[in-house]
Parts: C-alpha cells; structure tokens; sequence
C-alpha cells in the first residue's frame, strides 16, 4: 500500500518534472517553437538537465490518413467496439489499464506530456520506452469476441537506435504474439494501424499487454493510441437526414442516388455497374454503410449481396443502427458465403457486443459467389430473419426499438483480404 502510494506520486513528480522541462525547452528551443505543423521539427533536442531524456519525435501531418478524409457535404465518423475498456486513453489513468515502468514514468499520458506529438485521437494516447533500461507497459483483461479475433491500434515509433536493441511486444497472457523492433529503420514518422489475428483466442478472455523494453543506450519511444479488440467499421453519415418514408429501394442504376462513394487506404465503397460495391483492402477489417435511413418502429430491411473475391468474407445488414456524439448501437446480421452460414448480434453504446443468435447453418444460403437475397423484419421486439425467402430464424430482443433508426449494410474481410462484395436492390418498407 504505502510502496504503491510512493509510486504514484513519483511518478507524479516526475511527470510534473517533465511538463515544466518541456516548457522551459519551448521557451529556449527554436527547433520547437514552429507553428506550422506541415515542418517537421528537428528530432533531436539536448535535454540536458532533463532526468531521464525522452526523445523528442518528428512530427508529420498525417494527410494520407483516412481519418483525416472529409468528403463535401458529409461528416466522417470512426467507430470501434470497444472490448477494450478506454482504447483510446481518453479517461485518462482510470484503472482501466495496468500500467509500469521500470523508473515510474507514467505511461498514458496526454498532449502536455506528449506535445509536440498528437495523440492519434482525442488528447490522451500511451508513451512507452522513452528511457533507458526501462521496461514499460499497459495491460488489461479483455474478451476476444468469436465473431472478430483481432487486436487492433495504432502506433507510431521513434527510435534513435540500430535494430535488434530495443523491442517491442504485444502478448497474451504473457506468450508473444507480435514482436516489434524499436529501430530507425523501422520509424514510422506518424501513426499508422497494427491489426493481429487472435482467432487462436477466439471466445476466451485473456491478458492482453503492450510491453516495450529498452536497453542502456539509443532511444527509443513507443505511441500507442486506440486499442480496439474486435471489428471496426468506417461509416459515413451524411449531414442531411434523408427522411424517406414511405419506403425506400436502391437498385444503383443512378450512381447519384445518395450513398457516400470514396476510396482511402483500408477500403472502396462506391456504385460499381448498377451494384453498390464495398472493397476491403486489408485482412481482419470491417466496413459498414447506409444511406442514412430514418425508419419507423415496424420495418423490413432487404438487399442482395454477393461475393465476387476468392477468399472468406462476410456480409450482411446492419438494422437498428443509431449513433451519438461518440458511440453507437447496432444489429447485425451476418452472412458467411463459404459455408452457408449465418449469424446475429448486436453492439450497445458502451461497445460491447453480444450474440443473438450464433453461427447457423441454412441450406437456403447460397454459398461462395451466390447471391443472398438477405431479408430482416423488425416487428416491435421481434426480429425475423430470411434468406433467399425462406424464415431461419425468429428472435425476441427488445433493444433499439422505435422510430428513427438507420439500416444499412456490411462487409468484413477476416483473413483473406482484398475482400470484393456486391450489394443490390436494397429496400426498406413496412412488413
Ligand atoms: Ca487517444
Ligand atoms: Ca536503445
Ligand atoms: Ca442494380
């Protein structure tokens, strides 16, 4: 209790050691009083006199980053599931996460530690390594769902050091799953996104831990920012709601009828010769869309989708959907075309998802490049389910109901990404 109680607050001291360090550098240090954030600044600064040196980074505006996208007239919004309990450090050190450091530095931190590097979202973000002869790292337990074993975040190193010195690992339940070197080959100069298959944990609730540990010389640091475990979906909500009924149908012969189109590093979703296409460029990603419904309590949601890439995928229909300020809710229904089955569930606004229904085999699923024609009614608590016309399941669930909500459709790639799906003829009408 009281060795715990020291920790905390040298820590704290330390961190405030550090805040005044780095103001005192700003005020003395040209290289850091740059305003325009198109400048890299210079990546080393002298740091005598600081404690423990933590190398200052280079910052690069990230322009090519699909975050930072906006397209006219519509509002991009990222969502994840979070399993993972405050992924993105905007709470703060809120116990969530275990955190260490072998000389007690803090290591989710926010932009008065992190400055002049920008977390990857919001203002908090994890500082491993940045020492030497530190080992750091956060952990916590989390639930790998079945549907959606992956591990995603994003990273950015800033190591002054050859390869081979300084590592950086994520494990589960203390066994390797990814090996990082900390070196200046390997510099990222920005964020970018490290997605790992834990299929092999698929179901199980595990300790899962970001662990960086440095040797005596040569720095090097180590940003983590937006831990996700499970899918993530990219979807595009236009500023103008689109009160539709009564009813609504899409075949995609007028490739302006209202759908976001756009293209970024992980995706392609755009009209494709009378279809709706959404191509998922890497594995393990998910990508969901709607043209912005505004349903009533009682509706039927319809689309034809196929599977036009070799590999596993799958999709289907998102139903229910309504979204907050930074949160949203869904259902899903899931098809997967290489073995004919299907699969229900849902995602509360706290990020969690659970299943409806678990993965069922139905002969009326056409399997591989066949098209399911997918067919969801929600009628008040009641969700019935079709494929290709025939019922396969009836469910009684009485979350999202009421009017106002959203429907649209998905893809996700698991492992064998490019994954390239087709959608056509989506409606929404009263059953
Ligand atoms: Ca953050
Ligand atoms: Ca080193
Ligand atoms: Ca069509």
């Amino acid at each position: 209790m009281n060795t715990k109680r020291f920790v905390v607050i040298f820590s704290l001291g330390l961190a405030l050691m550090l805040t005044l360090m780095w103001m005192l550098s700003s005020a003395f240090d040209p290289a850091r009083a740059y305003t325009d954030t198109t400048v890299t600044p210079v990546p080393t600064i002298d740091r005598v006199g600081v404690p423990c040196s933590r190398q200052d980074v280079p910052l690069k505006k990230h322009t090519t980053d699909d975050q930072s996208q906006t397209q006219s007239g519509v509002t991009p919004l990222t969502f994840s599931v979070a399993g993972i309990a405050n992924g993105g450090f905007e709470n703060g050190q809120d116990g969530s996460w275990e955190e260490y450091s072998t000389h007690g530095w803090d290591i989710i931190v926010d932009t008065s530690i992190l400055s002049p590097l920008t977390p990857h979202s919001g203002s908090w973000a994890a500082w491993l390594g940045g020492d030497f002869d530190d080992v750091s790292y956060i952990s916590q337990s989390v639930t790998i769902p079945a549907e959606a074993p992956t591990l995603s975040f994003w990273n950015w190193i800033a190591s002054e050091d050859a390869c081979g010195h300084d590592f950086g690992w994520v494990k589960i339940n203390d066994t390797t799953v990814q090996t990082i070197d900390l070196c200046g080959d390997n510099n990222t100069e920005g964020w970018v996104n490290r997605t790992i298959d834990l299929s092999a944990y698929a179901g199980q609730t595990v300790t899962l831990q970001i662990r960086v540990e440095t040797d005596g010389s040569l720095n090097s640091n180590y940003y983590v920012d937006d831990v996700v475990v499970g899918e993530m979906f990219y979807t595009y909500l236009p500023l103008t709601l689109r009160n539709f009924w009564a009813g609504y149908f899409d075949d995609f012969s007028d490739p302006n009828s209202g759908w976001d189109t756009g293209e970024n590093a992980r995706q392609i979703y755009q009209y494709l010769s009378g279809e709706y296409q959404i191509y998922v460029k890497t594995e393990w990603d998910g990508f969901a869309i709607t043209p912005d419904l505004v349903l009533p309590s009682d509706y039927r949601i319809e689309v034809d989708a196929r599977k036009v890439s070799a590999g596993a995928c799958s999709y289907g229909l998102i139903f229910g959907s309504h979204w907050t300020a930074d949160s949203y809710e869904t259902y899903q229904v899931i098809v997967y075309p290489t073995t004919g089955e299907f699969f229900v569930n849902k995602r509360a606004l706290d990020g969690s998802w659970s299943t409806i229904k678990d993965w069922t085999y139905s002969s009326t699923i056409n399997q591989n490049d066949g098209t399911n024609h997918i067919t969801v009614d929600r009628i008040g608590t009641t969700i019935t389910l079709y494929m290709n016309g025939t019922q396969v399941a009836n469910i009684t669930d009485s979350s999202f109901v009421g009017s106002g909500r959203d429907a649209g459709i998905r893809v996700y790639s698991y492992g064998d990404a490019p994954v390239d799906v087709r959608f056509d003829n989506f409606s929404a009408s009263q059953p």
